[in-house]
């Protein structure tokens, strides 16, 4: 039998190096593009592991020529849009590349895929960062939920995801939409929050560090692991209708709570250590997430393993392994 062949775009960032993990074990040829760096080390340090495994090629979601290139060489059955300028916060320092390369190079994206490849079946990195500030009365975030986004990066990802639907149902393609809400691992890079926490909590306890400068301490997110995440969006992408789909634990916690539970786990009160720095700060904040993912478990059977606790140990151990106490590690 013929092995399926996947194409990830964003295959060098935390989720799809995940995914490509997750698919090789899956069966499946697992092909990626990854955009030329300075530092060619920054490249692929997420997927070095899989040197031989998988296949890569430079592209950029800004250059077509790139995109169609790729797609007519692989051919792929299933095409996974994971790639982005992904922080939420930066997208303010740089809001018209973050809506070129997460909304229009999306279309650029689609228009190769129907042409080339209509035939497979798409999967595009949504995000919960859409909902901007709306909650629904019993706190949760839903498919109904009006989506009125708070930054650069969330209006641009919703025009993608709009695109994605329009061009489902002009085109009759097998598209998909997974909303995904805020997702973690050890391999998230290091100005997101958590591992800004963590990995500067294990830095202050091998005593290399003494403060944490934080921004908006009051906000809430729905935080799952990456993994728990990749294997949502195979299930999504292989469900028997393309539609739109919620993934999320369901419960929230502030960045405070976030930061109290891993001092803690290192023996120590955050209270002493976070301080503010308004440097960290949104010109305007999403204040709180979480989402209602009731039918992805209950359609697809879709099951997260990790906990917002034992996501938070995963990453704490592997700091400790990993950062020697000679040795700081830049956030
Ligand atoms: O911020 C607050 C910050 O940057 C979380 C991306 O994957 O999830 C992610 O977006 C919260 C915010 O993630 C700092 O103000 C406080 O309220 O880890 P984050 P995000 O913005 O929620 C969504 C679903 C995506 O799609 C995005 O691609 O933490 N916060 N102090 C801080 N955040 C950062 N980064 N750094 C701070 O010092």
């Amino acid at each position: 039998m013929t092995k399926k062949r996947a194409l990830i775009t964003g295959i060098s960032g935390q989720d799809g190096s995940y995914l490509a993990e997750y698919l090789l074990e899956q069966g499946y040829e697992v092909y990626g593009i990854v955009r030329r760096s300075s530092v060619s080390e920054n490249q692929d340090s997420r997927i070095k592991h899989l040197h031989g495994l998988i296949e890569t090629f430079y592209g950029d979601m800004l250059d077509v020529s790139s995109l169609t290139r790729i797609i007519t060489q692989v051919q792929p059955d299933e095409i996974y849009n994971l790639a982005a300028m992904s922080h939420v916060r930066i997208s303010f320092d740089m809001p018209s590349f973050t809506i070129q390369t997460n909304a229009l190079a999306v279309l650029n994206l689609l228009e190769a895929y129907r042409t080339i490849v209509p035939e497979a079946k798409f999967y595009q990195a949504s995000s919960s960062e859409m909902f901007g500030n709306s909650v629904e009365e019993d706190g949760l975030q839903k498919l109904t939920t009006t989506m009125l986004p708070v930054s650069p990066y969330g209006c641009a990802k919703l025009l993608a995801f709009n695109l994605v639907r329009h061009y489902r149902n002009a085109y009759n393609l097998h598209a998909c939409n997974g909303i995904l809400f805020n997702h973690e691992s050890p391999r998230r890079g290091s100005n997101f929050v958590t591992n800004k926490v963590v990995k500067t909590a294990v830095e202050i306890k091998k005593g290399l560090r003494e403060k944490l400068e934080l921004g908006n301490l009051e906000s809430y997110r729905d935080w799952g692991h990456s993994k728990d995440y990749v294997r949502a969006m195979h299930m999504i992408l292989n469900h028997e209708t393309p539609e739109e789909w919620i993934v999320a634990t369901g419960k929230t916690h502030s960045i405070r709570e976030l930061c109290e539970h891993v001092f803690t786990r290192l023996g120590m009160d955050y209270k002493d250590y976070v301080v503010q720095n308004p440097k960290y700060m949104r010109p305007e904040e999403l204040k709180y997430l979480r989402g209602d993912s009731s039918r992805i478990r209950k359609v697809i059977g879709w099951v997260p393993k990790y906990t917002f606790e034992s996501m938070l140990d995963e990453m704490v151990d592997h700091w400790m392994l990993k950062i020697n106490n000679d040795e700081k590690i830049d956030v």
